[in-house]
């Protein structure tokens, strides 16, 4: 199978230490590529009509997308402990856990396009502050959460750990771990993984 990929890209990173914790990462074949908004890819775009990374090519040409999705297809493939719990509340809990780390990256990613994509003149101070807000919020949620364990390996605790690393690689100066000393605990334990060492953002 094929993956579209940047490897500045958090949800990429997502797929990728998912594959490592499950075994995976030599089947996989990286395409890289190189999209924006502004500046899409057309092959990419033929695969996936939403445009973004990560989009999965598998053998019989299915196309799987977004990270969420192939992340779930991943964990299906393998014989070992899986990633997204069964069933019951401990299922809910670690969706929902990949959710608020899902929406932390979304703010993050859109504040870098604002950022970085937009020219400075059209750029608007009110909407990165209220991005970063959702940030903030769902970090100081995330440091006293009981909806899942993070200590443990699971998708949630994978995106969060990924979320960390992709503000750590674009945000330095927000400095999340100030005030955060369990997820600055967790994130430090995380990131020794091979899966984390493996996929760190260039
Ligand atoms: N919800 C998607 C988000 C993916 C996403 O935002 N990818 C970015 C790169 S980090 C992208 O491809 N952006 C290009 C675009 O928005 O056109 C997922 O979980 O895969």
């Amino acid at each position: 199978m094929k993956l579209w990929y940047s490897p500045a890209s958090p949800f990429v990173r997502k797929v990728l230490v998912l594959a490592h914790e499950t075994g995976l990462q030599d089947e996989i074949e990286l395409v890289p590529v190189a999209t924006t908004v502004v500046d899409p890819d057309s092959d990419l775009a033929k695969a996936n009509p939403v445009g973004k990374i990560p989009t999965l090519v598998t053998d019989d040409g299915m196309s799987i997308f977004d990270s969420r999705v192939i992340c779930e297809y991943l964990d299906s493939l393998h014989d070992g402990d899986r990633m997204f719990p069964a069933e019951g509340v401990e299922r809910f809990n670690a969706l929902t856990t990949q959710a608020m780390g899902d929406g932390v990256l979304d703010a993050a990613v859109g504040v870098r396009y604002e950022t970085f994509l937009r020219p400075a003149e059209k750029q608007w101070d009110k909407w990165v502050s209220s991005q970063m807000r959702k940030v903030t919020q769902s970090l100081d949620v995330l440091e006293s959460w009981r909806g899942a364990n993070l200590q443990d390996i699971h998708i949630g605790s994978i995106t969060v750990a990924c979320a960390l690393g992709y503000l750590e690689f674009r945000q330095p100066d927000m400095d999340w771990r100030k005030g955060r000393p369990l997820l600055t605990q967790m994130y430090e334990t995380f990131s020794k993984r091979t899966s984390m060492q493996e996929t760190r953002p260039e």
